[in-house]
């Protein structure tokens, strides 16, 4: 069996996806997820001008061979349009060889270490009395596990706080929007938030929450003291993760656990913290680490010092990659939790498929493959839309990480 044709398709069904198909001589079809939130076309072109000439012709079940030759053979390594695009090409071998098989991808991973992937929800307000209504509601769906974040007072306009409850969507303009922030309202306003939800909910709600890397790491670890009382799950992104060695401090001062992960891109960038355990989660996705396999390499390194998955899977990773996250999420020893926020009816048309959520949990296809595919027809009528993810700035107009 040959490669014959790979087709990147962008289709904006109320946001931008960017997908890869790959088809075999003997018409079997695979698809991955491209996207890059914001600079979709970079990867959509270097799948298009880079990576599909080299695949034309080669044997579509030389899957670790194919990775290597697309990392090592491009001489420039990681980053994110890099590993985004080698990720659609690996989810789509996956896809291939899993209905060559007759099997659903897990199966070939080791089979079922569960009996469903345990699934979080956003729950978010501007009023802490809005909060306890939306995480209301995801226990009422049988979320077993709930994201909280709240608007902060004096702030405009705080990260997590959406306008559309169940679809949140947060690139929301042509270019990219402004919102300010201050460290101090923030730090003052969340443990009366986390206060109240436990209060309502009690112990055994898994209750998480995103600092979107906005603190350093004694701020982090002032939160994290703060929130001990309120048994977080996990507290994500306390700290932009460049600097590895800042989460020693967090670490010294709470017991409040950490995630972290969702924009890198290879297990280098993860190294030292899952080395020197300074987190407990790790949260790497299948399209901007690599796809599958390298995925696998990372969570199996995070097993070895007691850090679980906790992948990334806000609306802006496709359909395509919450399949393929499924099949992972399923069969690894050290799952975690898998973040869950629906698709729109648009996005699920054009994406059809068969993971399901039941329960609190979401469940893997049975389908051979991933069980998932693209009508490119349906996406054929979403023509690409340039959207962008904000720009945050402190109160005097520094530029701060969003
Ligand atoms: O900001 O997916 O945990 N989830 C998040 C997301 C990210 C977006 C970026 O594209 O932090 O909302
Ligand atoms: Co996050």
């Amino acid at each position: 069996m040959k490669i014959a044709d790979a087709r990147v398709i962008v289709t904006c069904p109320g946001r931008n996806f960017v997908t890869l198909k790959i088809v075999t001589d003997e018409g079997v079809t695979g698809v991955g997820d491209a996207t890059l939130n914001g600079r979709e076309l970079a990867v959509a072109s270097y799948l298009r001008d880079h990576v599909v000439p080299l695949l034309i012709g080669r044997d579509p079940a030389r899957i670790e061979d194919t990775w290597q030759y697309l990392y090592q053979g491009a001489y420039w390594r990681r980053g994110p349009v890099t590993m985004s695009a080698i990720a659609a090409v690996d989810t789509a071998l996956w896809d291939i060889k899993g209905k060559v098989a007759g099997l659903p991808v897990y199966q070939m991973l080791g089979g079922r270490s569960r009996e469903g992937v345990t699934v979080y929800g956003h729950a978010n307000g501007e009023t802490v009395d809005q909060v306890l209504t939306e995480v209301a509601r995801f226990v009422d769906l049988g979320y077993r596990a709930v994201r909280v974040q709240c608007g902060v007072p004096g702030l405009a306009k705080t990260y997590g706080v959406s306008g559309d409850k169940m679809f949140y969507e947060p690139a929301d303009a042509a270019l990219p929007s402004e919102a300010t922030w201050s460290t101090e309202r923030y730090l003052a306003h969340v443990p009366a938030v986390f206060a109240r939800v436990r209060d309502e909910f009690g112990p055994h709600l898994r209750l998480l929450h995103d600092v979107h890397h906005r603190l350093t790491p004694i701020e982090a670890a002032r939160l994290g003291r703060s929130l001990e009382p309120y048994a977080l799950t996990w507290m994500e992104d306390p700290v932009p993760a460049d600097l590895q060695e800042g989460f020693r401090l967090i670490r010294q001062h709470t017991t409040t656990p950490v995630a972290v992960g969702e924009v890198f891109n290879t297990v280098w960038d993860a190294s030292q913290l899952i080395r020197e355990q300074l987190i407990d989660y790790i949260r790497t996705t299948v399209v901007h680490a690599g796809g599958i396999t390298h995925l696998r390499r990372i969570f199996d390194f995070a097993a070895l010092h007691h850090v679980r998955s906790g992948s990334h899977g806000a609306t802006d990773l496709s359909p395509v990659c919450m399949a393929a996250a499924l099949q992972l999420d399923i069969a690894i020893p050290n799952f975690g939790l898998q973040e869950y926020m629906r698709h729109t009816d648009q996005t699920d048309q054009v994406f059809p498929h068969d993971y399901h959520f039941e329960g609190g949990y979401l469940h893997p296809s049975e389908a051979p493959g991933l069980g998932v595919d693209i009508d490119e027809e349906a996406a054929a009528r979403y023509p690409y839309s340039p959207a962008y993810l904000p720009v945050n700035r402190l109160e005097d107009g520094t530029v701060h990480p969003w």
